[in-house]
C-alpha cells in the first residue's frame, strides 16, 4: 500500500479542520467552542461508571513536567476516561489534572498514530510524503542491515540516536538523553554516538554545576513574602506550582511578573513589568550593585552559606589552606565518581581578628576587601571579585538596556533584599544564545539577599526535590561513543569527527523527540536529515520529523505499556501500569530495539530482562535502593507510594556552611556541558552579561528585520504533543503571531489577518493576533504547532542553530524577524 504521510490528517486539512469546528472564523471564534467541544467524541470520554469498567495508575509521561498522577478507567478493553488519582491524607494538595491529561484518550486513539512500520517509497525523496506499508519483519531486516554495514564501515559511532526529553520512563522513554533500558542498553553495549537535546541547557548547566540546585518544594511558595515571575508562564506550564501561587494571592503574598508579554500569569499579577527580551542579566546586575551600594547585603547569610568570604588568587582559583602548607585531608570516596574526597579549606579574611585562616576557623569572614596574608600577597574576597566585575551595570545603564525604567530596577532590588523572594521565572531566562549567565547572576542576587534555602525562598521553578528510586546507570554497559549536542548533527555530517573521535554517521535513529518541529535552526537541521543514509523515527504520532525517515516505527502511548518514572515533583513514585494491549501494529522501544539487537546477534544486551517488570524490579529493588523498602509489587499493584526519599518537611533545601553545601555563585574551573576542546572564556567563573546572538536592539541587522521573537509553550500543548487532540483543537485551532498594535499598524495588518515572518533562514504564514500585550518590536509565536497547521513555512524556520559551546542550549527566542500582511490564499 502507498499513500499519503498523515495518515488521518490527509483527510483533515488544515482548512477542513478549521471549517468542521467553525474556528475558521476567526481568533475570536472560541466562543462557539463550547457547542462543538460537547460534539466531538463525546460520548466515550464522558463514560459513566459501569460494571465492566477497571481501573489503572498511570500518569503523563510527556515532558510537561507536572507527571500528574492519572486515574484510567477501561471498559471493553478500551481507555474511556481519565481523572487524577486520589492522594493520601496529608498531601491531597498534590492531587491535579490538566485538561491535556483529560484528554489523552483522544491522543491515545488519534487517527493520525502511525499504526504499522512504514517505509518511505523508493525513488521519492525525503520529506515527500510517500509511504510504503511493510511488516515489523521487513523493518527490522532493513534496520539491521543498515546497522550491520555502518558497524563494518565506521564503527559503533556510525550509529547515532537522537533524542529528546518526550518520556521520562526508565524503560522506553529517554531520560538524560539514553539512558533507558531500550536505547542505553544497546547505545552502551554498542558504543554509538548520542544526539542528545539541547533544550533547556542554560539553565540545567548551569544549575548542575552547582548554581542553586532547584527550588524548594512547590507549596513552599505559600511561605513567601513576594512572588517574582522572571521570564515564565507557570499558570500554563506548571499546573503543581500555580495552584500554590493562587494559595499564596488568597494569602495577600504578591506577584509580580516580568516578561515581553503581558502573559496569563501577567494578568494574574499585581504587578507586570515589561523587559526587551535578552536583557533580563543585565537588570540582575544592576540589582546586584544597587543593594552592594547600599549595604542592603544579608552579611550573615553571605558570610555562613555562600562562597562570598572566601579568597581568589589570581589565576582565578580560590587560595586554600594547603598554600600555608595545611595537609590536605581525606574524606571517604565520591559515591558518584570513586574518586577520593579531599578536603582543602578555602581560606578567608578573620575581621575577628585580622588574619587569613582556614573557612572553618574563622569567627567573622569578610565577604568584602582586599586582604593581606601571610604570605605576603594580598587576596580579594569572592564577592568583591564578582563586584569588580560588574560596575558598568548602574540602574541608568540597565534602564538603557533593558527599557525598564531606573527607578523600577532600584524598587527591584530592594524587594529582593527583603528576603522571602520565591522566583516563578524559567524558561524566558534561558532561550537566548549566551543566556545561562542569567542562572548566575540570579544565584549572585539570591546568596546578596538570602533568597536560597530558605523557606518561602527559591532561585528558580525548577522545583523537583522528590527524587524517584531509580538509580539505572548501574544497568549501562559504561559506554557512549560520542556524545553530541543535536544541533551538532550539521556539523559533524561535514567534519565526520567530534572532538577527537570519529563519527561517520550512516544510521540516525530519532525516538522521544521530535527535533524537526522543536529544535531550532530547523532548516539547516532538515538540510542534515537529508544527507544522513538512513534515519529511522519510532514514534506514537506522523510527526514533522517522521516525515523526514526512511523508516517510521509505531510504538504505544503511555497506556499501552508499563514503565517506571525516574522522579516526580508531588512526593509519590510514578509508576505507570499497561492499562490496555498496544494499538494496531505497535510495538514498546524496547520490544523494539529487542528484536533490532537478536536480529544483529546481540541478544545478549537484554538477556537479563526477559520482561519488562525484571528491568523496573532490577532499579526499584537494586542493593542500593532495596533499603527503602520500594518493593516492585508495590508498584505494580498501582498503589500510590509516597517516595522514602521525600523529607517530611521539603521545603527547606539543603544549605549549609561547609564548601560544598553553599550557594555557588562563581565557578574555579567553569566546565563546559560537552567538552570537544574548545575554550572557556575567563568571564564564564562569574555572573556576567552579555548581550543575545541575534535578537538585541542595537543589532544592525534590525533595520531588515526589525522584530524580535518569543515563542512560548501554550496550555493545550506538550511541545508537539497534543497538537491534533480534536478537544484541545478545537480550543487552540491554529497557530497565531502575537504582534503589537503599533507595529501591526505600521505594517498595514488588521485583527486576524494572514501574516508571513520572515528572515534569511526562512518564513512562516499563521493568522495574525493584533495586540497590546506584547511589547512593541517583539513577536510571539506559540511553540508545538505541527508543519501542516500552518498555512505555508513553520516557525522554527525563524530560528537559528548557533550555540554556545559552553553549554550548547537550543536557542529559541534569540530570532530578529520581519512581518508583512500575507496577499496568497489560505486555503
Ligand atoms: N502546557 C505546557 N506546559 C509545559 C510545557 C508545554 O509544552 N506545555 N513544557 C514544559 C517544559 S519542557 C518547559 S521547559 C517549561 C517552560 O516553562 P516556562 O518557562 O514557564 O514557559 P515558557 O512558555 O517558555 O515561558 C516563557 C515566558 O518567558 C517570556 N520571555 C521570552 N523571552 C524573555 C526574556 O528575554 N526575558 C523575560 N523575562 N521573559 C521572556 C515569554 O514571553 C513567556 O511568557 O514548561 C513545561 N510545561
Ligand atoms: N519555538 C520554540 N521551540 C521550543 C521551545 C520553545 O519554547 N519555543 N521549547 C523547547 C523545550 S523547553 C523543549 S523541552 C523541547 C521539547 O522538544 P521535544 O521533546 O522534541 O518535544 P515533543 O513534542 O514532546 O516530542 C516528543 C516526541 O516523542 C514522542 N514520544 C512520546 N512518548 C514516546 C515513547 O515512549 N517512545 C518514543 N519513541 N517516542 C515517544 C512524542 O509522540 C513526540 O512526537 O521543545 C523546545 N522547542
Ligand atoms: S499534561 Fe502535565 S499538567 Fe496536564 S495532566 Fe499531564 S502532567 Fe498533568
Ligand atoms: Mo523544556
Amino acid at each position: 500500500m502507498t499513500g499519503n504521510t498523515h495518515q488521518a490528517s490527509a483527510q483533515l486539512t488544515r482548512r477542513s479542520f478549521l471549517k468542521a469546528t467553525g474556528a475558521v472564523a476567526g481568533v475570536t471564534a472560541l466562543a462557539g467552542t463550547g457547542a462543538t467541544l460537547a460534539g466531538v467524541a463525546a460520548g466515550e470520554a464522558h463514560a459513566e461508571a459501569s460494571a465492566a469498567e477497571q481501573y489503572f495508575h498511570s500518569g503523563c509521561r510527556g515532558n510537561c513536567g507536572s507527571k500528574c498522577h492519572q486515574k484510567v478507567t477501561v471498559r471493553d478493553g478500551k481507555v474511556v476516561k481519565v481523572s487524577a488519582m486520589e492522594y493520601p491524607e496529608g498531601d491531597e494538595g498534590w492531587r491535579r489534572l490538566c485538561v491535556k491529561g483529560q484528554t489523552q484518550p483522544q491522543r491515545q486513539y488519534d487517527p493520525d498514530r502511525v499504526q504499522y512500520p512504514m517505509k518511505r517509497v523508493d525513488g521519492t525523496e525525503r520529506g515527500a510524503g510517500q509511504w510504503e506499508r511493510i511488516s515489523w519483519d521487513e523493518a527490522i531486516g532493513l534496520i539491521a542491515q543498515n546497522m550491520g554495514a555502518a558497524l563494518q564501515s565506521g564503527g559503533g559511532t556510525s550509529i547515532g540516536f537522537m533524542s529528546s526529553y518526550a518520556s521520562y520512563g526508565v524503560l522506553n522513554g529517554a531520560t538524560g538523553g539514553y539512558m533507558s533500558f531500550a536505547y542505553g542498553r544497546f547505545i552502551t553495549a554498542v558504543g554509538c554516538t548520542v544526539l542528545g537535546a539541547c533544550s533547556d541547557y542554560a539553565q540545567m548547566h548551569v544549575q548542575m554545576l552547582g548554581f542553586g540546585q532547584n527550588g524548594n518544594s512547590a507549596d513552599d511558595v505559600v511561605n513567601s513574602k513576594t512572588m517574582i515571575c522572571w521570564g515564565g508562564r507557570p499558570d500554563e506550564s506548571d499546573v503543581h506550582i500555580w495552584h500554590y501561587v493562587c494559595d499564596a494571592r488568597e494569602k495577600g503574598i504578591p506577584l509580580i511578573t516580568i516578561d515581553p508579554q503581558y502573559s496569563a500569569t501577567a494578568a494574574h499579577s499585581d504587578r507586570y513589568i515589561p523587559i526587551r527580551p535578552g536583557t533580563d542579566g543585565a537588570l540582575m546586575l544592576a540589582m546586584i550593585n544597587h543593594i552592594a551600594a547600599n549595604q542592603l547585603e544579608n552579611v550573615d547569610y553571605m558570610r555562613a552559606y555562600t562562597q562570598a568570604p572566601f579568597l581568589v588568587k589570581e589565576d582565578g582559583t580560590f587560595l586554600r589552606m594547603s598554600a600555608f602548607g595545611v595537609e590536605p585531608i581525606e574524606a571517604g570516596i565520591n559515591p558518584m565518581t570513586g574518586m577520593p574526597i579531599v578536603l582543602d579549606s578555602p581560606a578567608v579574611f578573620d575581621e575577628a581578628d585580622g588574619t587569613v585562616k582556614a573557612l572553618e576557623a574563622a569567627q567573622q569572614p569578610a565577604i568584602l576587601g582586599t586582604h593581606a596574608a601571610a604570605d605576603g600577597a594580598s587576596y580579594k574576597t569572592c564577592y568583591q571579585e564578582c563586584l569588580d566585575h560588574i560596575t558598568e551595570y548602574t540602574a541608568a545603564r540597565a534602564a538603557e538596556i533593558t527599557g525598564v525604567p531606573e527607578e523600577t530596577v532600584v524598587e527591584l532590588a530592594e524587594i529582593y533584599a527583603q528576603g522571602g523572594i520565591w522566583n516563578l521565572g524559567y524558561q524566558g531566562l534561558g532561550h537566548h544564545v549566551n543566556s545561562h549567565h542569567n542562572y548566575k547572576n540570579m544565584a549572585l542576587l539570591c546568596a546578596q539577599t538570602a533568597n536560597y534555602g530558605l523557606p518561602g525562598t527559591a532561585i528558580c521553578r525548577n522545583t523537583s526535590p522528590f527524587t524517584g528510586v531509580s538509580n539505572y546507570m548501574p544497568y549501562m554497559y559504561g559506554r557512549v561513543g560520542a556524545n553530541v549536542p543535536s544541533m551538532a548533527l550539521p556539523d559533524v555530517l561535514e567534519t565526520k569527527i567530534w572532538g577527537e573521535t570519529p563519527v561517520d554517521l550512516q544510521v540516525l535513529w530519532v525516538m522521544n523527540g521530535n527535533p524537526l518541529c522543536c529544535e531550532s535552526g530547523r532548516t539547516e537541521l532538515i538540510e542534515a536529515f537529508k544527507k544522513v543514509p538512513f534515519v529511522v523515527v519510532a514514534d506514537v504520532s506522523m510527526t514533522d520529523t517522521a516525515m523526514y525517515a526512511d523508516v517510521v516505527l509505531p510504538v504505544p502511548h503511555v497506556f499501552e505499556v508499563e514503565d517506571y518514572d525516574s522522579g516526580c515533583p508531588t512526593p509519590y513514585l510514578m509508576y505507570h501500569q499497561k492499562c490496555v494491549d498496544p494499538l494496531y501494529e505497535s510495538k514498546s522501544d524496547i520490544d523494539i530495539m529487542r528484536l533490532v539487537a537478536a536480529a544483529l546477534q546481540m541478544d545478549a544486551i537484554y538477556a537479563d530482562g526477559p520482561t519488562d517488570g525484571d528491568f523496573i524490579k532490577q532499579i526499584v529493588e537494586a542493593e542500593t535502593t532495596a533499603p527503602l523498602g520500594v518493593t516492585y509489587e508495590k508498584l505494580a499493584s498501582g498503589e500510590m507510594v509516597r517516595s522514602p526519599l521525600s523529607p517530611a518537611s521539603h521545603v527547606e533545601m539543603k544549605i549549609g556552611s561547609a564548601e560544598g553545601e553553599r550557594l555557588k555563585f562563581y565557578m574555579e574551573a567553569p566546565t563546559p556541558r560537552i567538552v570537544s576542546g574548545q575554550e572557556v572564556a575567563d568571564y564564564e567563573k562569574r555572573p556576567y552579561f552579555m548581550p543575545a546572538n541575534e535578537a538585541y536592539w542595537e543589532n544592525p541587522l534590525r533595520s531588515q528585520y526589525p522584530l524580535m521573537g518569543c515563542s512560548e509553550h501554550t496550555k493545550y500543548h506538550v511541545h508537539s504533543q497534543t497538537a491534533f487532540t480534536p478537544w484541545l483543537r478545537e480550543l487552540e485551532p491554529e497557530p497565531v503571531l502575537k504582534i503589537n498594535s503599533q507595529d501591526a499598524a505600521e505594517r498595514g495588518i488588521a485583527q486576524g489577518d494572514y501574516v508571513r515572518a520572515f528572515n534569511d533562514r526562512g518564513d512562516v504564514v499563521l493568522k495574525a493576533l493584533v495586540t497590546d500585550g506584547i511589547m512593541q518590536g517583539v513577536i510571539g509565536i506559540p511553540h508545538g504547532f505541527r508543519e501542516d497547521q500552518y498555512v505555508s513555512g513553520h516557525a522554527q524556520n525563524l530560528t537559528s542553530r548557533v550555540m554556545n559551546d559552553f553549554c550548547y542550549n537550543n536557542a529559541y527566542y534569540d530570532f530578529l524577524c520581519e512581518v508583512e500582511r500575507y496577499e496568497g490564499s489560505v486555503e
